[in-house]
């Protein structure tokens, strides 16, 4: 099957060391989990050489592989306990390498702790520029508070990670972990998704959003806010409108302060005000609060309440999160207002898994003001809850929709979004200058043409600017080499405009920098007759100010001045003379 038909140009990722460009190199971190162990005395634990026993395994291995001279291997001489794997040629004619690093001391997720977090952060990091894409092998048991707390640390991720295990040992006849180890294969071998993910029984799910819901069953796992970004049946199926992108264009960073000090509380009927105390007593700074349904509590208890004020009123970040698999904690009731009165953060439709992470991530920024923790906390920051939104915050008229729409076309890879963006882009300068957001249209013209403009009226934004008097605007386009000659769909140069709304900062600043009115200038002895007819003579001083005559004559060979003194316009005619025109002239009638 050709790949990249079948899936239309979408962000397919071969390994760009090869000849043929169909060898994908992934780095698998085998850190522990029921996936690596086998039983003993004492109950399952974690075996090593793990790759010995994969390469006997043909779907996961071919010994057969003929190595090519073209294929160059990622450079792996710093890491000690890595293995070497090649998958059989794919259906879709790729060569997926990977590499098994294997954990010295491989744990049972149950005893994961936060440095384990920063120890498989920075192997991913340490290896990024060297493999396309990446797996952890993971105990399930706490998988998706690794995968959202990496998900956190991950800054600017643009490359796969993976996190997968089983349920069985894949060295049991019977077991889960071949296919899952399988699948997590394929996708990092073939799909561009730049994102922490979770696979699991066939599903791929975004990591933050995880939860595991079944300790029996190979479906261990769920998003009950998110359907999985993938599907492997007979096809693979990616949602890539689903697939959450960086939106931005800086290098990825990895990010290893965590904050150790929060805790989750789940509310529950009859729950002492001491057991809430102590919950909240110091150093704890981050707390998840499990409440009941969309978001609520026992609002009359006066002491409960009084509890959380003062943790929240001394600092401690309060995220409201549902006890509910499925929904979120939205401001319906009385007994979950309050909450929110009381300064508590809403946490949507977040898992208290990925809450909890996100805190310590948060809250890891120890110098960011309290605010600013709390803005982030109640923020989408890589996909792990749905805010709140309303058709306001997507009007053009919002420069952080502008702004937001911008950097995701920016921060996109694929082909097609090259041609989006080329269409998008005078939109989005055009309404940018309308707002008068003059550090988007900065941030624009930086990477785009400044002189685009709508197919429908050839507007360009210095016009834009100039009609609206934005002197710094026009400034700043001029400055990112606008053209002043432009002409619209109706005839008119930015000056032009600039001078029938009587600008005058623009007019003198568009005149020193050359810009003229145009061609069509056949009109104008009319337009200046008219305006000394009207008495306006602060249209009379902006047509002066852009150096054309205030003698000019129209088709009936009247000038301004006669149409001044017909209208018995004073102010025109005292301005008119002020500037020196000739009184002498006759009309056509003599
Ligand atoms: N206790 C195991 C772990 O989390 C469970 C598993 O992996 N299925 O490491």
């Amino acid at each position: 099957m050709d790949l990249e038909s079948s899936e239309m140009g979408h962000t397919i990722r071969y390994s760009s060391h090869s000849e043929l460009g169909k060898y994908v190199n992934v780095l698998v971190l085998y850190t522990g989990g029921t996936i690596g162990m086998y039983g003993t005395e004492d109950g399952l634990k974690c075996r090593s050489n793990m790759a010995d026993f994969l390469k006997k395994l043909p779907m996961l291995h071919d010994d057969n592989y003929v190595p090519n001279v073209s294929k160059t291997s990622p450079d792996v001489s710093h890491e000690r306990n890595i293995d070497e794997l090649v998958m059989p040629l794919s259906e879709y004619g790729v060569r997926v390498f990977y590499y098994i690093k294997e954990y010295e001391e491989k744990k049972d997720s149950s005893n994961m702790q936060m440095n384990d977090w920063v120890d498989i952060a920075m192997d991913v990091k340490n290896n990024y520029d060297k493999f396309d894409s990446f797996i952890v092998l993971h105990g399930t048991d706490t998988m998706s508070y690794t995968a959202s707390v990496l998900s956190f640390m991950f800054q600017n991720l643009d490359k796969s990670v993976i996190l997968t295990g089983s349920q069985v040992p894949i060295f049991e006849q019977r077991n889960d972990g071949r296919d899952n180890l399988l699948g997590a294969l394929m996708i990092a071998g073939h799909f561009f998704i730049p994102e922490v993910t979770l696979f699991f029984h066939g599903n791929l799910y975004r990591g933050n959003r995880t939860t595991k819901i079944n300790s029996g069953d190979f479906q261990a796992f769920d998003s009950p806010n998110l359907s999985p970004l993938a599907t492997m049946k007979v096809k693979i199926d990616v949602r890539w409108d689903a697939i959450f992108r960086s939106n931005s264009s800086k290098q990825f960073h990895v990010r290893t302060d965590l904050n150790p000090n929060v805790g989750v509380l789940r509310l529950f009927p009859g729950i002492t005000d001491a057991t809430v105390e102590s919950i909240c007593r110091a150093p704890v700074e981050g707390i998840v609060l499990e409440t009941f349904g969309a978001g609520n509590c026992p609002n009359h208890r006066t002491r409960f309440i009084e509890i959380l004020k003062e943790a929240a009123d001394r600092g401690v970040i309060i995220v409201n999160c549902t006890q509910c698999l499925k929904g979120a904690v939205i401001k319906a009731y009385e007994t979950g207002k309050i909450l929110f009165d009381i300064g508590v953060v809403s946490g949507s439709d977040i898992t208290p898994e990925a809450a909890l992470t996100k805190l310590s991530y948060i809250l890891g920024y120890r110098d960011m003001p309290l605010e600013e923790k709390k803005r982030l906390m109640e923020t989408n920051l890589r996909g792990e809850m749905t805010v709140a939104i309303d058709e306001s915050q997507f009007s053009l008229k919002d420069g952080g929709f502008i702004r937001a729409i911008a950097s995701t076309l920016k921060a996109s890879s694929v082909e097609e979004m090259h041609y989006i963006r080329k269409a998008l882009h005078p939109l989005l300068v055009c309404s940018a200058t309308q707002n008068g957001n003059a550090d988007i249209v900065e941030e624009l013209c930086k990477k785009d043409n400044v002189d685009c403009s709508l197919e429908y009226d050839d507007r360009t934004p210095l016009h834009i600017a100039a009609t609206n008097g934005d002197l710094t605007m026009v400034q700043k386009l001029l400055e990112h080499g606008a053209s002043i000659h432009k002409v619209d769909k109706y005839g008119a140069t930015p000056l032009l405009d600039a001078i029938r709304f009587k600008r005058k900062d623009v007019i003198r600043l568009l005149r020193e920098s050359g810009g003229n009115i145009g061609p069509g200038t056949l009109g104008i002895a009319t337009e200046i007759c008219v305006a000394a007819s009207n008495n306006d003579v602060a249209l009379l001083e902006s047509w002066n100010l852009a150096g054309i005559s205030l003698n000019l004559r129209n088709t009936t060979g009247r000038t301004p001045l006669h149409e001044a003194v017909c209208a018995l316009c004073k102010e025109s005619v005292e301005y008119l003379l002020s500037r020196d025109v000739d009184v002498s002239v006759r009309d056509n009638l003599g």
